[in-house]
């Protein structure tokens, strides 16, 4: 099989104190992404897939599909060093172990146009983090990012709402307590939406220095924007893991990717920087903004010579340089700002002329002389630790500087803006080399072999920002379209008062909303909450409006509050409450306010649900009632103490007489209504007045004409027989 050689893939062992270790056991698994030409059309790129995979599989290679024109593909060390004609070799390098090829990767000849490169079988640390922690006694004037963001006049009342924010880390992490203490600090009453996304297997792990650039870059982009969304990715520090952590930010929609590690040029290898840089350009039609930090170390960016730091180098990364910030005694305006330069070789902003990239065609109209090459840095803001940014870490606050702030802060001026004009602004230097006036022109200081100018210089690029400069450039260049408005609620239905929160779903970032909820009741919020007291159902619009336009909706008879629902008053009543055993008895509900479910209890441990059941009482006793009546409103309960008395008088015994008379006094004539009371089952009743009258009837009526007092005598009669009642004087007639 012929061979290509993808030139620079094999570590040059002769960089620094590199020990070599051996060989890579055969068995050894090794990781790595493989990056496919882009413009291939979908037919070669699915021939090249199924290429690569028939390939791979002859070596034990296991592939898997990734990112579009990319492919993940896992196997032992053997079987790398057979496809891929490598020699995979172990090494160190200050404590740090990893793995590497001494030969360069080489590919089947009819992949020469298709493999762009493959990144993995180097796993040596690739970037630095380029932060600067304070030093106490330096200290002069430090911020809270808002404060730079009024200092640096960014658009007010924006907060970054539906922007997604990727942020670059390799190593560390973040404590979410840390970051939400530090919104306490700032007085952001609504906590930041954090994601930590794992790429290549790591992961968020705080517990090294890494974190304060991890914390560094998240507070800051958080405070700025506290209503976007902010995914962190943690990747491996490889080529690979760097890599792979971008790429994944691209294709997961995040429209800003901000980058605070790096390395000078002369670290990379050349094939890398072209897979990144193909990337970067990737990301600039996609409208991605990628910013990345200049470097900390001056003019050398800590190697030998003069350099600039990849990936900002790339023309398609925003480089984000640094400055010193002086303030009014008030911090109310800034009164100087120079390059930030306390050393020029380790305490200073990066910046210079690219060795490897060619001069963008954004920067033709640069004054400074760039003989052909790519200037770095683009833009700069606050770095210099001495006047740096107050961040939350470790339960405790620190004051950080380096160029890593600058990217975090500018994404998070690019969040708000892109919020403003509804879309994301993406590949920014065409327009910003066109109208420098938006950023402002750092003239003094130098950081190293360079110096700062009127203009464009490589210490500050165009300078540090007017936001609303930029904001009024973008906007004026690129009006958003009106919005379409739309909305939601939740309920929409129920009984009065109904509290109905209403959510904003307008596209194309409406500035201001005005609601009509349909009873003459109205809201400017932007996610109001409503209480419908009447019941009715109500028809509700929203108009959202930005500097472009209005727009209405109107959701016809869109929430319906209903008659307040109440709870239950519990009643109830029975055929009958007394009788001989066994008693049969029907109860009757008459609860109020519309029952829908019933528990009765006969006091016997026998329950219904039924609304008017019917019980028999098999045994004597004295029986307490109960009923439980309930709707959606809730329950009520009534009980009856022994309500149901059943007699244990057998059927074998006459009845028990009973009776009364009302009333049992009065003049004549007195009319006396008598009623019988008799227990047991009373066949015929024989009442003696004691005027000489009798009746038979049951419950009889009868008439006194003459005064006198009156012995009344009942006989109740059944088949078993009879009893007698009498009761003396009991009826007094007066004249
Ligand atoms: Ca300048």
């Amino acid at each position: 099989m012929f061979r290509y050689t993808l030139n620079g893939t094999h570590h040059d062992a002769t960089r620094g104190l590199v020990k070599s270790m051996g060989a890579v056991e055969k068995d050894h698994v090794i990781s790595t992404t493989w990056v496919l030409n882009p413009s291939l059309s979908q037919k070669d790129l699915d021939k090249t897939v199924a290429d690569i995979t028939k390939f791979c599989q002859q070596h034990n290679l296991i592939v898997e599909p990734d990112h579009p024109y990319h492919l993940k593909v896992k196997g032992n060390a053997s079987g790398f060093n057979k496809a891929l004609m490598v020699n995979m070799q172990h090494f160190e390098k200050e404590n740090h172990k990893y793995h590497a090829t001494t030969t360069p990767i080489k590919i089947p000849t009819t992949w020469k146009d298709k493999v762009h490169n493959i990144l993995g079988l180097d796993t040596q640390k690739i970037a630095k983090p380029y932060f600067h922690l304070f030093k106490e006694k330096d200290i002069t004037t430090t911020f809270y990012p808002t404060k730079l963001a009024q200092l640096y006049n960014f658009p007010t009342n924006l907060d970054g709402t539906n922007q997604k924010i990727g942020i670059i880390e390799l190593g560390g992490g973040y404590n979410i307590s840390d970051i939400n203490t530090y919104f306490t600090q700032l007085g952001i009453s609504t906590l930041p939406k954090i994601t930590s996304v794992s790429v290549d297997g790591a992961s968020n792990s705080p517990g090294d220095d890494a974190d304060y650039e991890v914390v560094l870059d998240t507070e800051i982009i958080a405070a700025i924007v506290p209503g976007a969304n902010i995914y962190v990715y943690f990747a491996p520090n490889s080529d690979r893991g760097f890599y792979d952590a971008i790429n994944t930010a691209i294709n997961q929609g995040c429209s800003i990717v901000s980058i605070s590690w790096g390395a000078p040029e002369t670290y990379w290898s050349t094939s890398s920087m072209s897979s990144y840089n193909s990337l970067f350009q990737s990301a600039s039609t996609k409208n991605v903004t990628i910013l990345a930090a200049a470097g900390d170390n001056g003019s050398s960016d800590g190697a030998v010579g003069n350099n600039v730091d990849f990936p900002s180098s790339s023309p398609y990364v925003l480089a984000c340089g640094g400055t010193k910030l002086v303030v009014a005694n008030d911090v109310s305006v800034i009164t100087q700002e120079t390059v930030w330069n306390n050393n020029s070789l380790s305490n200073a902003t990066g910046g210079g002329i690219s060795r490897v990239f060619a001069k963008p065609s954004y920067q033709n109209n640069v004054a400074y002389n760039l003989n052909g090459k790519r200037g770095v840095p683009d833009i700069s803001g606050d770095a210099d630790p001495n006047t740096g940014y107050k961040i939350y870490i470790r339960g405790r606050t620190v004051v950080i500087g380096g160029t890593s702030a600058v990217s975090p802060l500018w994404s998070g001026l690019l969040g708000r803006i892109n919020q403003s004009i509804g879309h994301s602004v993406g590949y920014l230097q065409p327009t910003l080399y066109n109208n420098p006036s938006v950023c402002k022109d750092i003239t003094q200081g130098n950081n190293g072999a360079f110096t700062a100018s009127t203009g464009w210089d490589p210490c500050t690029g165009n300078g540090s920002p007017n936001g609303q400069a930029l904001l009024n450039l973008l906007t004026s260049t690129n009006p958003p379209a009106a919005p379409v408005a739309a909305f939601t609620a939740s309920p929409t239905s129920g009984s009065a008062t109904l509290l109905v929160n209403f959510t904003d779903n307008s596209t194309n970032s409406p500035t201001s909303w005005s609601w009509n909820f349909g009873d003459n009741s109205t809201s400017n919020l932007r996610n109001p909450s409503h209480s419908y007291t009447n019941p009715g159902t109500y028809t509700v619009s929203l108009t959202a409006t930005n500097t472009t336009g209005s727009n209405t909706i109107t959701k016809n008879n869109y929430i319906t509050a209903t008659p307040q629902i109440l709870v239950p008053v519990a009643a109830f009543s029975s055929n009958q409450t007394t009788g001989q055993k066994p008693l049969t008895v029907t109860f009757i509900d008459q609860s109020t306010n519309n029952p829908t479910s019933w528990k009765w209890t006969f006091g016997n441990g026998t329950t219904s649900t039924l609304q008017n059941p019917t019980y028999k009482y098999i045994n004597s006793g004295n029986y307490t009632v109960s009923l439980r009546a309930t709707n959606s409103a809730g329950s009520n309960t009534i009980t009856k103490t022994n309500y149901i008395k059943v007699t244990s008088t057998s059927n074998h015994s006459p009845p028990i007489a009973a009776f009364i008379g009302v009333p049992v006094t009065g003049q004549r004539p007195l009319s006396v209504q008598f009623t019988d009371q008799s227990a047991g089952n009373v066949t015929s009743r024989t009442w003696n007045f004691g005027d000489s009258t009798i009746s038979h009837a049951s419950n009889p009526t009868h008439i006194y004409n003459r005064p006198g007092n009156y012995t009344v005598t009942l006989t109740a009669t059944n088949s078993y027989g009879s009893n007698k009642n009498t009761k003396s004087n009991y009826i007094k007639v007066t004249n």
